[in-house]
């Protein structure tokens, strides 16, 4: 197995921690997104939207790290982080969409502004992540995992860019129940950091 990846990319965490906690075996392969290295031929062919990660599986080639982790989990986990209850599988997937849309909108474009110098509306982003990690917070009061009583894809796919919030300059401090997610999160078996998460 073959992940394209950028060591930044917090979409590309989701990946390698997925990988880890499920103890696959796989090829990592960096990508130089400055360098356009996502913009190439070769990656279009795999991603015609340019982008990473990218998960190459024998002849399966997967693009977007919600669609990879849901493969991943349904291919190579147990039920329990993807359930297979209708039910189970919709509380399981408004996370997956929280994190393309909210976290992606809020701290991801508030970070992308202050650590990439990304060409982005910061207050407008950093506005809309308190309101995220707000819902998160609350969400968390009183429970373990997003979504079910036990970790799923839904925790791995929320996690990195709201625990990347600090470095949008977005403080975390105010959100306790998060707080706490993210050392659960941090202590599951094969948790891998990156850099600015975890130990
Ligand atoms: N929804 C996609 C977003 C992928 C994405 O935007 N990846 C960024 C890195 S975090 C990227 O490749 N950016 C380079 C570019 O847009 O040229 C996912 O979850 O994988």
């Amino acid at each position: 197995m073959k992940l394209y990846d950028a060591a930044a990319s917090g979409n590309c965490h989701k990946v390698r921690m997925m990988l880890s906690m499920l103890g696959i075996e796989h090829e990592v392969v960096p990508m130089n997104l400055p360098g356009m290295d996502q913009k190439t031929p070769q990656h279009l062919a795999r991603n015609p939207l340019g982008t990473v990660p990218v998960l190459e599986d024998g002849d399966l080639t997967i693009y977007d790290s919600q669609a990879i982790l849901v493969y991943l989990a349904g291919k190579y986990g147990n039920e329990s982080w993807l359930p297979a209850d209708p039910a189970d599988q919709a509380a399981v997937q408004q996370w997956l969409s929280f994190a393309v849309n909210e976290l992606w909108n809020g701290p991801a474009i508030a970070r992308a502004k202050l650590r990439f110098n990304r060409d982005v509306d910061l207050p407008r982003a950093q506005a809309l992540a308190a309101d995220v990690l707000t819902i998160m917070d609350d969400r968390l009061t009183g429970r373990d995992w997003l979504a079910l009583d036990h970790p799923t894809i839904a925790d791995i796919a929320c996690y990195p860019y709201s625990a990347l919030s600090e470095e949008g300059e977005i403080t975390l401090a105010p959100y306790k129940a998060l707080g706490a997610w993210f050392k659960r999160i941090e202590a599951l078996p094969g948790y891998v950091a990156m850099p600015g998460l975890g130990a």
